[in-house]
């Protein structure tokens, strides 16, 4: 296995992915999108780390790990707490690592307090609006970067 290492973050709620709401966040489970990932990142070369919590506590930590374990990159759903958390902003500016928004859904289509994200401030890019495949497309950005 590659020692080119990429972590994927999942926030609050991505557990329930496939189970609910399935016209915004499609039928795929959050295991579909890490297999997806797993496979695709072998070809790319990388181990793909794929994680989720429902705490932000637990995001700022994985983040600040993700420093000290020579990580490519980071790719962030943060659910929502992309839209209100002010420490993830201050996480992905301290770790000094490329961090990619992903988002399954286009926050910027829905209700109006899903337009701002804190998350956005500080990351390189932004995947979003694709479902399952917005991961797919910010690995291999991340792999390219
Ligand atoms: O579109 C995305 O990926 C989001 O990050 C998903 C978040 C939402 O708060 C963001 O605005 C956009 C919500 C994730 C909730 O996931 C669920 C999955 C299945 C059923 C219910 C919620």
């Amino acid at each position: 296995m590659s020692s080119r290492k990429i972590l994927v973050l999942n926030g609050p709620n991505l557990n329930l992915l496939g189970t609910r709401e399935p016209e915004i966040y499609g039928y795929a489970t959050l295991d579909d999108i890490a297999q997806r990932l797993a496979a695709r990142g072998a070809e790319l070369g990388f181990a793909v780390d794929c994680r989720q919590t429902n705490h932000e506590g637990v995001l700022v930590d994985w983040l600040h790990e993700a420093r000290t374990q020579q990580v490519h990159a980071v790719l962030l759903n943060a659910g929502a707490y992309t839209h209100t958390s002010i420490a993830l902003l201050d996480a992905i500016r301290a770790i000094q690592l490329p961090v990619i928004e992903v988002h399954l859904s286009d926050p910027e289509t829905r209700e109006p307090f899903r337009h701002l994200s804190y998350v956005g401030m500080a990351a390189v890019d932004c995947i979003k609006g694709l479902g399952p495949d917005s991961y797919i497309v910010a690995l291999e950005r991340a792999a390219a970067l």
